[in-house]
């Protein structure tokens, strides 16, 4: 059967996020280089206390490895640290930048992900022009501290109907939070697209394997819901 995927340019099956490691980021880069060769075309630079200088350093080497593999690098948070890195695009929460800002001073391609976990915020971010929003958290997770309310598989539903509300084409969502091999069929066959993953990938004995394990469940439960699912994607 040929699958199909939200037409958005921006359909990959799992997005790695960073986070320090006790090991320093030489062990950073060595997961996600593991990760890349395991199937992940989407990374995110998530460091929430790095100085500006640092972040850029890191970056670099990030930016080389991703445009090797024909990865899409996204830096959340930071606007500007993404443009001056050379960065594919950035991620933004509520309380970040203004997205209808952020979209003004960073015209597509540039990637603008927004967090959106209730259909008024994936309508604020369609309106934005957001590529994709990202949502959650799925499950418990101690990567980040403050979020919301765990999401129910009803919560991506609504969600998902939201991102369809898309005149050109509906916004891929990303489920988040949690998310490890076995986790990512639930949310992906309620309505999620794609997982984005820190822990489960970068603490894992085997970056590689677990990240292509969740690329086939993801892409195993995107298939299950268009053969069930009143509304093919
Ligand atoms: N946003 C919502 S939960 C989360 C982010 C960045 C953390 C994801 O990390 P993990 O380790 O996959 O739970
Ligand atoms: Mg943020």
């Amino acid at each position: 059967m040929q699958e199909k995927v939200r037409s958005s340019g921006f359909d990959a099956p799992v997005h790695l996020i960073t986070a320090g490691r006790p090991d320093g980021w030489a062990s950073v880069i060595e997961r996600v280089r593991a990760a890349l060769e395991g199937g992940v075309r989407v990374v995110q630079y998530r460091h929430k206390t790095a100085p500006v200088r640092q972040m850029m350093e890191e970056l670099a080497t990030l930016v080389k490895m991703c445009r090797a593999s024909d990865t899409a690098l996204i830096v959340n948070d930071r606007l500007d640290v993404a443009l001056a890195a050379g960065a594919a695009g950035v991620h933004l929460g509520w309380n970040d930048l203004p997205w209808t800002w952020a979209r003004q001073h960073a015209p597509v391609p540039f990637v603008l992900g927004c967090t959106a976990a209730s259909p008024e915020r994936v309508a604020e971010a369609i309106a934005a022009g957001a590529d994709y929003v990202g949502a959650g958290p799925a499950y418990a997770t101690t990567t980040k501290k403050d979020t919301g309310p765990r999401l129910a598989g009803r919560d991506y539903a609504a969600l998902a109907l939201a991102c369809r509300r898309r005149a050109s084409s509906p916004l891929p969502l990303v489920a988040v939070g949690g998310i490890g091999p076995g986790r990512a069929a639930g949310p992906v066959e309620a309505g999620a697209d794609a997982v984005a993953v820190s822990s489960a990938i970068l603490d894992a004995a085997d970056p590689a394997r677990v990240a292509h394990d969740l690329t086939q469940e993801v892409v195993r439960a995107r298939l299950a819901r268009t053969a069930t699912g009143p509304e093919p994607r």
